[in-house]
């Protein structure tokens, strides 16, 4: 993989779009997979790989807002996950998720195609989080796979603590038909209502509001879409907890955005190090979280 400047590769494998609803992005393109991502937040708005339908559900009602995450897609939360511990007027799930991100480097080969998407903390951060901090979004395309990986360096003289996800909402055909993989046996944190520490003791299946973190969890997760009659593989790398979430109905009307039975054609399923997995970077070290998307069928 070479790295370049984007105007210097074949446009029909890597190029700029300016999309009204959505602001500019980066269309990639790979032995027939397509994906987008949005440079405000570096937020995946689409994937579609070779042979298979769309796998990442965007509200029909996403509506690009300066310094918010549009709704679906993949929100980078950083530099912290959810609510900030020490609260105040933080915004939830961190301030890189609402904010412009700049084209880093580029590259094509015969196999891939990806885009790298850099932020750095600045003073205008300091009141919400004090430390100098670089994030980069690797995003690579391949034919069958979708990789997504967040690079956390420091590049200031003090060692931070960092929680972070790829907070990613997969198009599903029936979330009632659906069901998440892999996660037998582990313990997760219930957030909804009192937060209770309880054990998953078989596929976590949805018929009304979950929102868990899943902790110690395993790389390899599976979403079954009974109704897409497909499995969505999701294999993290720099990670050791999970989050799914499905709001249904009663949440999905407060937030205002998921459109009509939006909440019945996604659950996320998010790469996460949150709660207990907190992530601490020494001066000059880095911190790698990643997440591998596949889609199979299950006829
Ligand atoms: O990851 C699950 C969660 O923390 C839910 O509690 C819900 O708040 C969701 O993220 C969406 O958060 P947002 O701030 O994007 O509305």
């Amino acid at each position: 993989m070479w790295e370049s400047l984007i105007d210097e590769l074949p446009p029909d494998r890597v190029r700029v779009v300016e999309n009204g609803a959505y602001g500019p992005a980066i269309a990639l393109a790979a032995g027939g997979a397509h994906a987008t991502v949005a440079l405000q937040g570096a937020q995946l708005l689409s994937w579609r790989p070779a042979h298979h339908a769309e796998v990442i559900w965007l509200s029909p009602e996403a509506q690009r807002v300066e310094g918010k995450s549009l709704r679906g897609g993949t929100p980078v939360c950083w530099p912290w996950f959810g609510q900030h511990p020490e609260g105040g007027d933080r915004p939830a799930h961190g301030f890189a998720r609402g904010a412009p991100w700049r084209i880093h480097h580029a590259g094509a080969d015969e196999h891939a195609s990806m885009v790298a998407l850099s932020f750095e903390t600045g003073p205008q951060h300091a009141q919400l989080w004090p430390h100098d901090a670089k994030a980069m979004l690797l995003v690579t395309l391949g034919a069958d796979a979708i990789d997504l990986e967040l690079r956390t360096s420091n590049t200031g003289r003090e060692p931070f603590s960092l929680t972070q996800a790829l907070h990613t909402y997969f198009a599903v055909g029936d979330i009632a038909r659906t069901r998440v993989l892999g996660l037998e046996g582990c313990n997760y944190i219930d957030t909804v209502g009192p937060w209770t520490r309880r054990r998953e003791h078989g596929p976590v299946t949805f018929g009304g509001e979950v929102d868990r973190i899943y902790l110690a969890t395993p790389a390899m997760i599976e979403i079954d879409d009974i109704a897409n009659a497909r499995r969505i593989a999701v294999e993290s790398r720099g990670s050791r907890s999970a989050v799914v979430w499905n709001p249904w109905i009663e949440k999905s009307a407060r937030l205002g955005d998921m459109g009509p039975e939006g909440y019945r054609r996604m659950v996320c399923v998010e790469t996460a190090n949150a709660a207990d997995d907190v992530v601490t970077i020494t001066p000059g070290d880095h911190h790698v979280m990643a997440a591998t998307y596949r889609v199979r069928s299950s006829l």
